[in-house]
């Protein structure tokens, strides 16, 4: 008897043990991240600093001859960069070594441009080191920026750059310790100091800097490392597309092609890419990547950075926030206040998962084993998932949320070691014994956050409708996260009418004229009012429901433009760049460049300024990147004021603001020198001045 009991035993053992043996799990779907890739993936969210010779003279983009005398901040404090980065939620920093102007942020052996001819520290600092301790003791990891283009050196364009390149690349993969990601920018606007020539060199960026071998020395020296291009040849990572903060609601973590890809590639991937090549969000926290004291009231505020945390990590992408640093060598008080409540906001809307303590049923488990449950997606363990049978590409998942639970926040998570497979899904809560859909995606990848209104349900069903293979859920999340009312927007048109509004739904504002804090106490806004002339409108929206306040809105208008007239035209159209409306723009289409925009502003001024805002359609004409601004006061004789380049606005179009010496004069003269496309259209949203 005993002798058949333990036969028994033995016999179900095996049994068991040979169930799970023969379940086996899914084989890979296409292209996988490698090590490095995942280790990346992980981190989700860490931060860019900008910081250079730009700082100091409030440009972009430096030309290259700019004096290294300028860099001199008296409180350079990393340490402070990287506390803030730590307690913001962040998992490491990328410090901008050098930017496009050459100027470098260490005492690099092969330059003379670099903080060891600078008066900071008597020219014996280093930034980069300074940088890689402070992310050492704050326990965050360190990367670099280094920008292949130099408008610095001399042999910028021939084949001796590609050395002195390398050589740059060397010292900092070699002495700062490990690296976690290289930035290689891959902008390039042609002109430059070039130790003197002042011309334009023009590169073929995908070939010039000979990237594979590149990219050799770069992993020999830091194997360790992701490899950010673009532009280049296929790297571990890539850009969106944009930097305003989102990728594309379809994002494929795979591509196809190497070189220059189409943006439609960048920023929603590609489905049956043949490289594993993810996402990384890159946007700042101002309008701007470098520090323009003009900005101080234009820092993202937490619900702009909440939903650019939805359009980056929670659209399978990573976020890369970026900081400006201010001429004193800190981050702003306001960027820092800002980014430390967008951490909060983000802990507290993640922090209780209403699926981890629910029952979970799927439609299909793979060999109906246990390896495989529904369970296994809320189990809050990263490295089991639910799986189904390899003949199943549609299933669905349901949570059994045990009573009516509020929730406005589902959260998916592929098991991406073996691929990205899943190609759509939807969201329904089981409310008063119907299933409603509440939401639905196309992809998921490392982790898809879906939002919509709070609804109260008993039940949860994530159905999967399309997948490439069969699919592999490492974790599900179902949320009730706090709802943040954005700051509202402000206009004002060219008879002085302005206008607030936002985007949410319900909420009422209030607004000040004199610059002080607005409360449910200033003027209430029932509807469009007049307010000419200089003044600085600052407003909230406010939720008398809840009692919640959203944070300010500010905008400072300067002179009236009821008599300002667009001179030369009678295109009515033309209006658009006076209406205070950024998303109407004009375009003069019929002229050869140069192209010239002359406003007469009805009487004289004291200008010492203008504003350009492009036409903030991306694909449109008409951008201007080279100009000449000149004051008259007669329409006849003008004098230039100002003249350069408008840096980098392709690639983020905000305001481009220029200051001159203060000059009397009632017409303006905007000449378009290039564009972005180097066709002959000059094209506005707005156009403004700025008087002293
Ligand atoms: C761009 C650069 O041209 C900007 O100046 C900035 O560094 C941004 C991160 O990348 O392409």
């Amino acid at each position: 008897m005993t002798k058949y009991l333990l036969y028994g035993i033995i016999f179900s053992i095996s049994s068991i043990f040979l169930s799970c043996t023969q379940v086996k799990a899914p084989e890979a779907c296409g292209p996988v991240p490698s090590e490095n890739q995942m280790r990346w993936q992980e981190m989700e969210y860490y931060a860019f600093v900008h910081f250079s010779l730009n700082t100091y003279t409030d440009q972009s983009w430096g030309f290259g001859d700019e004096d290294v005398n300028l860099f001199n901040p008296e409180n350079a404090d990393c340490r402070q960069w990287a506390r803030i980065c730590k307690e913001a939620g962040m998992k490491g920093v990328i410090i901008t070594a050098k930017h496009h102007c050459g100027f470098c942020l260490w005492p690099s052996e092969y330059t003379e441009y670099s903080v060891k001819n600078a008066p900071w520290k008597d020219g014996k600092g280093d930034m980069v080191r300074e940088m890689a301790d402070a992310c050492k003791e704050y326990g965050l990891k360190f990367g670099v920026y280094l920008s292949p283009w130099d408008r610095n050196h001399p042999d910028y364009g021939k084949p001796e750059y590609i050395t002195y390149f390398r050589n740059q690349l060397t010292e900092l993969l070699t002495n700062y310790g490990d690296v976690f990601e290289v930035w290689f920018d891959g902008a390039n606007g042609g002109d430059g100091y070039y130790g003197g020539a002042n011309e334009t060199r023009k590169i073929d960026r995908t070939t010039y800097y000979d990237w594979p071998n590149t990219y050799k020395l770069v992993r020999e020296l830091q194997p360790n490392i992701v490899i950010w291009n673009d532009g280049g040849d296929r790297a571990d990572l890539r850009w969106v597309g944009t930097e305003d903060g989102y990728v594309g609601e379809t994002n494929w973590s795979l591509l196809n092609g190497t070189g220059d890809v189409p943006w439609a590639m960048l920023h929603y991937g590609v489905e049956d890419g043949d490289s594993w090549v993810p996402a990384e969000v890159n946007t700042s926290i101002r309008p701007e990547w470098f520090y323009h004291p003009n900005e101080d009231s234009k820092v993202k505020t937490v619900p702009q950075l909440m939903d650019t945390y939805y359009h980056s990590i929670g659209s399978n992408g990573t976020l890369l926030l970026n900081f400006p640093i201010m001429p004193n060598g800190l981050i702003h008080p306001t960027d820092e206040k800002n980014a430390l409540e967008f951490g909060q906001a983000v802990k507290e809307s993640f922090a209780v998962n209403l699926a981890e303590k629910a029952m979970a049923e799927a439609s299909n488990v793979r060999g109906n084993a246990k390896a495989f449950a529904a369970a296994n997606a809320i189990d809050g363990d990263s490295d089991s998932y639910w799986a189904t049978d390899d003949s199943v590409n549609t299933a669905s998942l349901t949570i059994d949320l045990g009573k009516p639970t509020l929730f406005n926040r589902f959260l998916a998570q592929e098991y991406i070691r073996l691929g990205q497979r899943v190609k759509a899904f939807t969201v329904e809560a089981f409310v008063d014994g119907n299933w409603k859909e509440i939401a639905k995606a196309t992809t998921i990848g490392y982790k898809r956050i879906l939002r919509f209104p709070a609804v109260e349900a008993t039940k949860v069903r994530f159905s999967i409708i399309g997948s490439k293979c069969c699919p592999v859920i490492s974790n599900i999340g179902v949320y009730n996260a706090p709802v943040f009312l954005n700051a509202p927007s402000i206009t004002r048109n060219q008879s002085g009418e302005v206008t607030i509004t936002t985007n949410d739904i319900g909420p009422i504002f209030y607004y000040t004229l004199d610059g002080t804090e607005p409360t449910p106490e200033s003027n209430k806004y029932t509807g469009p009012f007049t307010a000419d002339g200089k003044l600085e409108l600052r407003a909230i929206a406010y939720d008398p429901a809840s009692a919640k306040s959203s944070p300010v809105g500010s905008e400072s208008f300067d002179i009236s433009k009821k008599d300002w007239k667009i001179v030369g035209t009678d295109d009515k159209k033309a209006s658009a760049i006076l209406d205070g409306d950024p998303s109407s723009a004009w375009h003069q289409r019929d002229e050869k460049m140069p192209i010239d925009l002359v406003v007469d502003l009805g009487s004289n001024q004291n200008l010492s300024g203008f504003r350009y805002l492009p036409d903030q359609n991306k694909w449109s004409s008409g951008i201007i990147t080279t100009y000449e601004f000149s004051v008259s006061a007669d329409n006849k004789k003008w004098k230039l004021v100002s003249q350069g380049e408008f840096s980098n606005i392709k690639n983020n179009p905000v305001w481009q603001i220029k200051s001159f010496k203060p000059e009397m004069a009632r017409y303006i003269k905007l000449r378009a020198l290039k564009n972005t496309m180097g066709d002959d259209v000059a094209g506005y949203a707005e156009v403004d001045v700025i008087t002293e």
